[in-house]
């Protein structure tokens, strides 16, 4: 299988912000310098140079050059790049280049919703369909799930949140780190330097049905998945009150594919675990900070549902999910050291209190590295505390401040060597083409935008933007890993909902969806067959089929949002 990869002059299709770093990659036998030429849209030479050989790439096998352009500065619509005989997709240099981006970004987390008829009037008639499992036949939940045969003996209405990905399963780990994610997107605003945003942000930015209620759009979207979060809460009075019930899902798997209404499994209410807890503990903990001038009743919920969360953690530290499972997948968890410290330091930011305090400094993650080479994910948290402690004001000695804040911009200077050892200039290793990786090259450039941020030091915004190029099409497979930006795009994602691959009536995935993309490790058989022997970065393809390389999910797209806010918030830089 050999796929049609396009112009071998690979750049950012979106385009580049003026003040911003501008590179591309040509794929070339040659191993002298090359000439390059920037066109015009009207086809005028207006900047040129020679190219730098790479040699072969290791993330994608490739003999590659690098161009740099970035003295060019001068905003148009239609530029191309010239080199070796191959015109390059046409781009933009423009500094509105991602500012719908910001709203397509969290406008996929209203697509995704349970619980609520999706209205056409706001998201496009494509989108538009009835509320999934309210228990309307054929569907069977979400409003009184039993739990696990022999688990417990009570029912949960657990209605609402978002689905976690192409499944309708909803898990609280996942759930938990992508409504800390909005959250955090609002929370940037928060500080002088990084307020720029806030408006954009605001109410009525976002096509919701809570727009026009003074409340910002983003703490709308992500309150609806807190409010399933709280519910998946053991009552007061159960074995293990106070814990998250780790996951609801359907008993068996469904085939693609499934509009939500149209589900007819059971669903089941599986085990509390440590983990699932300590996510709800943390989330719920910024939930308390964030809605307290909105909404004090639903601030003062969320932080009791912390607190309670908390403390049953510690009082159950080692209830793991299991690594198995069916009808869903499992978000298993067996080193929950990293969910101890984040709850700590949310639950710490929002109250100040000395006991939080405590668990904070006492936490292996508060002194250890946090910050992996191929970034962070839902199994591990420990950065996401160690971002907050540095960013979010709070009462630690100024000694201590300096040096966590000095933790985040050694961690993104290591981003930053991994970026321009890469020929694709990406801040992830060749080892990091893995199960949802592009969500991880996010994690690393919102590393380097806090650094940013923290430091307003030029080369990490820098090196921020440039990873988007990645995403855009400055990659092996010349594609965007982003629906509907970019001239070639991945529009076929793994999805029950999005299914128009399978089924014309059913539309794609609405524009601003990220693929999981390039995955070495092809745990689906579609991508097994087709791609063996891949190299990391040709490892994807656009079909439904393959879930392990092109699913959406809201734990990516969560990071996505964060990203895309910050490089609108650069267009003038
Ligand atoms: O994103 C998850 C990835 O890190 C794991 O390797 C993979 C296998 O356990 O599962 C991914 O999460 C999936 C979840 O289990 C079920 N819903 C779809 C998620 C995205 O593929």
């Amino acid at each position: 299988y050999v796929p049609d990869t396009g112009p071998r002059v690979r750049v950012n299709q979106v385009g580049y912000l003026p003040g911003g770093p501008k590179n591309a990659t040509v794929v070339t036998e040659a191993t002298d310098p090359l000439r390059w030429e920037l066109r015009s849209a009207a086809g005028t030479v207006v900047a040129d140079g020679e190219s730098t050989p790479r040699g072969v790439d290791e993330a994608s096998g490739q003999n590659v050059q690098t161009i740099d352009f970035s003295s060019v500065q001068t905003p148009g619509a239609g530029y191309t790049l010239v080199a070796d005989g191959e015109t390059s997709h046409p781009f933009d240099i423009s500094g509105d280049l991602y500012d719908r981006l910001r709203a397509d970004s969290m406008q996929f987390f209203y697509a995704q919703r349970s619980g609520i008829a999706i209205d056409g009037d706001l998201i496009g008639e494509e989108y538009a369909r009835p509320a999934g499992h309210l228990g309307v036949a054929p569907n069977q939940g979400d409003i009184e799930v039993p739990c696990v045969p022999g688990t417990c003996d009570y029912s949960l209405d657990v209605r609402g949140g978002w689905y976690d990905a192409g499944d309708h399963g909803k898990y609280v780990v996942n759930g938990g780190i992508a409504a800390y994610q909005l959250l955090s997107t609002f929370e940037r605003t928060k500080t002088a330097e990084t307020a720029a945003g806030g408006a954009a942000l605001g109410d009525s930015t976002l096509r919701l049905p809570e727009r026009g209620n003074e409340v910002p759009d983003v703490l709308d979207e992500a309150r609806w998945e807190i409010e399933f979060l709280l519910r998946m809460q053991v009552p007061a009075g159960e074995p293990l009150a106070g814990m998250a019930h780790h996951k609801i899902h359907d008993k068996a798997w469904t085939g693609l594919p499934l509009a939500p209404e149209d589900d007819p499994q059971p669903r089941e209410l599986h085990p509390p675990s440590t983990a699932a807890t300590l996510n709800l503990a943390a989330v719920a903990a910024q939930c308390a900070r964030l809605f307290a001038p909105y909404d004090a009743a639903f601030a003062a919920r969320c932080g009791t549902a912390a607190k309670t969360a908390y403390a049953a953690a510690k009082a159950h530290p080692e209830r793991y999910a299991p690594s198995s499972g069916v009808g869903g997948g499992p978000y298993d968890d067996t080193d929950v050291t990293d969910e101890f410290y984040w709850a700590a330091v949310e639950l710490y930011l929002t109250y100040g209190t000395k006991a939080y305090l405590a668990d904070v400094t006492a936490s292996k993650h508060h002194t250890g590295d946090v910050f992996a080479a191929a970034g962070f994910g839902w199994q591990s948290v420990a950065a996401l505390g160690r971002l907050d402690l540095a960013t979010v004001p709070n009462g630690l000695p100024a000694a201590e401040k300096t040096r966590i804040r000095a933790s985040v911009t050694d961690a993104a200077d290591n981003h930053l060597a991994t970026l321009r050892a890469q020929a694709y200039g990406l801040p992830m290793p060749a080892n990091g083409y893995f199960w949802g990786g592009t969500s991880n090259v996010i994690n690393n450039a919102v590393v380097l935008a806090t650094a940013f941020d923290l430091s307003r030091d030029a080369k990490y915004r820098d090196g921020a933007v440039q990873a988007a190029d990645y995403l855009f099409g400055r990659n092996a497979l010349n594609m965007s890993y982003v629906t509907g930006w970019g001239e070639q795009h991945a529009r076929n994602q793994h999805s029950r909902i999005f299914g128009h691959q399978l089924d014309p009536s059913m539309p794609n995935p609405p524009a601003g969806s990220l693929a999981g993309g390039p995955n070495a490790d092809l745990q689906d058989p579609f991508a097994a067959n087709l791609l063996a022997g891949c190299e990391p970065m040709f490892c994807y393809v656009d079909d439904i089929n393959s879930y392990a390389t092109n699913e959406v999910a809201i734990n990516w797209n969560s990071a996505l949002a964060w990203f895309a806010s910050f490089l609108a918030d650069q267009g003038d830089a």
